[in-house]
């Protein structure tokens, strides 16, 4: 795939070094090892099987040959970084309109959904140095051709862009771009352009009545809307306004729902 990839990227930064293997522990471990080596920036790791890949706060990711399974490495400044965690949600929601036509909205802060449903996965972790980042690791998973049904875990969660769509997609197409939309979004922030508009248009979130997760919280209210670091405003029910940095969201059902 890194071959077929390599010839027809047009990117600056994103893909100018693309590593690719058969089956790695997690693609996370070894962007970073890449990146503590010192790797350009843009290095992208990519694995057809994870026999451990992750989501957030350790939970799993289930990560089968057929799909897309990558981690990138970045040097972002503290300025770019609010943003870095909007990129790859965006990068795939572009991916997948431009290249299958579907309709993908964002679960803050960022899953990838089709008619409610996971499609992609995004993860990103950050190691400081002093109070500078030393480097950011973006981790992208989607599911191509993932018959999701017969996988328990997710079964009820999650869907593939194959299922979706009703077609056999091609992965290395996708990749492609993913890593020029990605590319394309993370050269405009370098250049003080702001991503958080289009990404607030994608957020699926706004609007809902939410019950959010965050460390040993648990707040609900509406989800009224995002700052420009992509903080979600919740107004709770007593009136008062959070401005949560991440968590865990669940959609609570309407009254006329719920019968
Ligand atoms: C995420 O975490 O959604 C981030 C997933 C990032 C995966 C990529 S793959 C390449 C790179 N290498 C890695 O090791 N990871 C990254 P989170 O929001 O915590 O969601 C995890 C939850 O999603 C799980 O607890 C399941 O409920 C669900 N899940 C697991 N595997 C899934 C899949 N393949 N498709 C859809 N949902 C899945």
């Amino acid at each position: 795939m890194a071959t077929v990839l390599k010839e027809r990227l047009y990117t600056r930064v994103v893909g100018r070094r693309i590593l690719s293997y058969k089956e790695l522990s997690s693609t996370m471990d070894l962007a970073a090892q890449e990146a503590r080596e010192g790797t350009i920036e843009g290095t992208v790791v990519l694995a057809t099987e994870q026999t451990m890949g992750r989501g957030r706060l350790q939970r799993t990711w289930v990560s089968r040959p057929g799909n897309l399974l990558l981690s990138i490495v970045f040097y972002p400044s503290l300025k770019e970084l609010p943003y870095l965690s909007m990129l790859p949600s965006l990068a795939v929601v572009r991916a997948i309109v431009g290249e299958t036509g579907l309709a993908p909205d964002i679960k803050w802060p960022n899953d990838i959904l089709i008619m409610g449903k996971k499609v992609a996965g995004v993860l990103v972790e950050n190691t400081l140095e002093g109070d500078a980042i030393s480097y950011a690791i973006v981790g992208i998973g989607i599911n191509i051709a993932m018959d999701t049904s017969e996988i328990p875990e997710i079964a009820p969660i999650a869907t593939s862009l194959d299922l979706e769509s009703g077609q056999n997609l091609d992965p290395a197409k996708i990749l492609r771009r993913v890593l020029q939309e990605l590319d394309t979004l993370y050269v405009a922030v370098s250049e003080g352009v702001s991503p958080v508009e289009e990404w607030r248009g994608h957020l699926g979130t706004l609007g809902k009545r939410v019950t959010i997760q965050w460390g040993n919280e648990v707040v609900s209210g509406l989800a009224e809307g995002v700052n420009d670091t992509g903080h979600l405003l919740l107004r709770r029910d007593d009136g008062g306004r959070v401005d949560l940095p991440g968590g865990e969201v669940t959609f609570q059902l309407l009254a006329e729902d719920s019968t």
